[in-house]
This record gives C-alpha cells, structure tokens and sequence, in this order.
C-alpha cells in the first residue's frame, strides 16, 4: 500500500515556509501531491502555471513530490487520486481556529485526515501575501523565498 499525503495551498508564490513543509511530508510518505488550488475570484501576482513552475523547479531534489493544479473541493482531489491525508504547516495559534474548521468539514465530507506540522520557528511569521507586500516596496526577502522565486518575484514586480 502507497502512502499518500497531499500539501495543499495558494502558493502565491512558495516560500520557504511551505517547502519546509513539503520536505518534511516527503520524507514520512511515499507519494507527496502538491495541490495548488485555482481561485478564479482571486487573481494572484503569478499564474497558476507560473506556481507550478517554480515549486516544481524548487522541488526537483525531491523525487517522490509532485506538483497539480486543482479547483474544487481539496476533499474531492483526495479522493480521485486515493490521497488519505492532508498536511498542513501551523504557524502559531492564530492558524489554529481556520484550520481546525477546516480539518473538521474536510474529515465529516470523505473521512480524509489533516495532519499538522508545526512550523519551523524560522518561518513561524512568513506568508506569501507579507512577502510580495515587503518584496514590492524593495525590503529584501532573499533569506524567506528560494533563489528561482526571488528572480520571479523581482521580475514581476519590476514590470507592475
Ligand atoms: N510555515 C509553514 N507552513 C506554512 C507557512 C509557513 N510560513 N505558510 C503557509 N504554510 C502552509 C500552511 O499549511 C497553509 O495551509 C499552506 O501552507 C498553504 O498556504 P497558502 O497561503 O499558500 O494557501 P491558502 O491558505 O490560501 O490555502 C488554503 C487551501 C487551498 C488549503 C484551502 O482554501 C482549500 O483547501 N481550498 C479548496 C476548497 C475547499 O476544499 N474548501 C473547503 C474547505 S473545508
């Protein structure tokens, strides 16, 4: 029997925060989905291929991680790809009153379980919205994005 997990989010764009995150499910399953859910309501800074692109290029050391695109119910993704588990990072209790919601509606729609992962205290503060607000007005975010986002994120604010 596989072991799968899936690491579900914006990821407008990745941060060092989920990859820690991403990381550590991959060495406690076999197979870890990265699902990026597509909101058409909200227009993000990048586009979800350009998401998928850098998380997978950030994650390619990680042989048994990979990366799709999603809209819907995170419950009906499990579901179809025989996902048992869900992995979420908890940044501080503040995360904890949302998540906790969430993991009971998800749990009562399939039975799928949401396991949490505390937060590396390095990254306990870091969300991708704090970072494109500190990136867009030229504070230096280089030690809370991997390189290849730092690039990108350079890139797309320079043309706004
Ligand atoms: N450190 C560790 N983990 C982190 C950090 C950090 N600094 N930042 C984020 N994370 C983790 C958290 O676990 C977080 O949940 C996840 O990464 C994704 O973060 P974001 O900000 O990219 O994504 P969100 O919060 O916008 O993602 C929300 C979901 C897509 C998971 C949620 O909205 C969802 O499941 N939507 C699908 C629709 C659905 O099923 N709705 C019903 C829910 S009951």
């Amino acid at each position: 029997q596989v072991r799968r997990a899936v690491c579900p989010g914006s990821f407008d764009p990745i941060t060092n925060g989920h990859l820690d995150i991403i990381a550590r499910a991959s060495r406690l399953y076999d197979e870890v989905y990265v699902a990026v859910m597509i909101n058409k309501s909200k227009k993000g800074l990048f586009e979800i291929d350009e998401r998928i692109d850098l998380i997978r290029q950030v994650t390619s050391e990680y042989a048994n991680v990979r990366v799709e695109a999603f809209h819907g119910l995170l419950v009906d993704f499990c579901k179809e790809r025989d996902i048992p588990a869900i992995v979420k990072g908890l940044r501080a209790v503040s995360d904890f009153d949302y998540e906790l919601q969430m993991a009971q509606m998800n749990n009562g729609l399939t039975g799928v379980e949401t396991l949490f992962v505390p937060t590396n205290p390095t990254y306990s503060f870091l969300s991708s919205s704090l970072v494109k607000e500190v990136a867009a007005w030229g504070g230096d975010v280089s030690h809370l994005v991997p390189p290849v986002v730092l690039d990108a994120l350079t890139g797309r604010l320079r043309q706004d």
